[in-house]
């Protein structure tokens, strides 16, 4: 079967731009926020987490109503809360007027069916929050497929809630994105499109990791971290390029990669990518996996942390968790403080000294201060040289194999050919280096400081 789209889909991906979504008339909604924490989460951290979702319901266009917390030892399998505190959340919402309810904390499709019926208004969990402002932001058709593909995982099994919400209002919260025509087909038609889309973002994928190996010889290192923290600021100013950078949680989903010239006509790529969130919707890591690719493959995992952020310590833990979970290796990741200008003096001096016992490998960063990035620039700039050092190789003319490899490994930037040898300035990966250590046919002298 052809990966490609057929022309009633080409046809609507064309109809349904990112524009339209957001110009879709909808209501106001006003919405509650609920949290159901376990019992012996410490107060701080519950009040972080419903200051985090009210950001992504805000980011979503809801206005925040009320909120209602209930520490559970563990969920009640029918309503997740308990039935009184469920009538008393029926109570405020009436009260303040709500026609929303969001939850913090993952509803099975049985519990939000009951719930609605409990509530009698809408009722949506954090993925679902969560999946509807990455409809809403997904701009290239790639992003567009992923978020559409996730979204079609999650209605599949709550697909008679979904029809409920569509017959009761049009284009609200958790209703907008690609993955809101298939409410009107039926669950078949939604298995057709589930693998059309697998097939046509492995197409893109494939055609990514050709472009991929044609850049492997330069240096990539992947921006990661918590949403909102800074990695698209960050590139921004280390490349000059026009990067989209918001105060709104998700800014970006697609990776775009640059070029960032440093000292000594070295140049780094630097990919910028998705940001995470504590409790990341399995379907979408899984979506976004190709995407993340980049990140698996990168030299360098450059993670930056939002030092300014009260909770910054468990954004770097849920960021860990997703890497886990997408198999990227992050032993070799060096950890930027960003937004250090947001710090006094001796918060500053703190942190310094509480991250370099846990994270050695660490720069403070400002983007907003002048020279606030030359901690980086100078540690990417050391990174390259350690890992591609300048070396001069003096190659014997009878060893083609091992001239042509240089070409095709390194960077080449001097030659002067010889009588009996070839005499190159190049770039090389130490790897290379190192296979050549043996080789009688060529000498390795290293010119830059190790
Ligand atoms: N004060 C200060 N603000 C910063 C700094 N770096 C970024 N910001 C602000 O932080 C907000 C988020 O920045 P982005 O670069 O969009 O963050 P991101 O990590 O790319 O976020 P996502 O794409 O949503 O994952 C923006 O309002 C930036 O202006 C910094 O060093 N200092
Ligand atoms: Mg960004």
């Amino acid at each position: 079967m052809s990966a490609r789209l057929s022309r009633t889909e080409r046809h609507r991906a064309r109809r349904r731009t990112t524009a339209d979504l957001i110009d879709i008339e909808r209501p106001l909604e006003r919405a509650i926020l609920v949290g159901a924490p376990v019992a012996d989460e410490p107060e701080a951290l519950v009040d972080e987490h419903l200051e985090e979702l009210e950001r992504l319901a805000d980011t979503a266009g809801a206005e925040v109503a009320g909120r209602l917390v209930q520490r559970l030892d563990a969920p009640h399998p029918a309503l997740y809360i308990g039935r009184g505190k469920a009538e008393q959340l029926r109570l405020l919402a009436d009260r303040s007027e709500a026609n929303l309810v969001i939850f913090d904390e993952d509803l099975s499709p049985a519990q939000g069916s009951a719930l609605e019926k409990a509530l009698d208004r809408r009722v949506m969990d954090r993925t679902e929050l969560i999946l509807d402002i990455f409809a809403l932001r997904a701009r290239t058709a790639e992003a567009r497929m992923q978020v559409e593909l996730a979204q079609l995982q999650y209605m599949r099994p709550r697909l008679k809630r979904m029809w409920n919400h569509l017959s009761r209002i049009q284009g609200g919260i958790g209703m907008r994105g690609p993955g809101e025509t298939q409410l009107e087909t039926d669950r078949r038609l939604m298995d057709r499109r589930i693998t059309r889309l697998r097939q046509e973002l492995e197409h893109i994928a494939r055609s990514r990791d050709t472009r991929r190996r044609r850049r492997e010889n330069e240096f990539r290192a992947a921006l990661v971290g918590y949403t909102n923290a800074g990695k698209s600021s960050v590139l921004r100013a280390l490349s000059g390029a026009d990067l989209f950078v918001e105060d709104r949680l998700f800014a970006t989903l697609d990776s775009a990669t640059r070029a960032v010239e440093l000292d000594a006509g070295y140049r780094a790529l630097v990919t910028d990518t998705v940001g995470f969130i504590r409790k990341l919707p399995h379907h979408l890591v899984a979506s976004f996996r190709a995407t993340l690719e980049e990140a698996r493959q990168a030299d360098l995992l450059i993670h930056v942390v939002d030092a300014s952020a009260p909770g910054w310590d468990h954004q770097v833990e849920a960021v860990q968790e997703v890497l886990l979970d997408l198999e990227i290796p992050d032993s070799d990741t060096l950890m930027v403080f960003n937004k250090v200008d947001q710090l006094t003096h001796p918060e500053e001096e703190a942190l310094r000294g509480r991250v370099s016992v846990e994270w050695p490998c660490n720069v403070f960063t400002s983007v907003t201060e002048p020279g606030g990035l030359e901690p980086l620039r100078n540690e990417l700039l050391s990174r390259l040289r350690e890992l591609r050092p300048t070396v001069k190789l003096e190659i014997a003319v009878t060893d083609g194999r091992t001239l042509a490899e240089a070409y095709r490994a390194g960077e080449i930037l001097e030659r002067e050919d010889r009588d009996m040898n070839v005499v190159l300035v190049a770039r090389l990966p130490v790897a290379t280096l190192g296979r050549w250590r043996s080789k009688r046919t060529v000498r390795v002298t290293r010119l830059d400081p190790a």
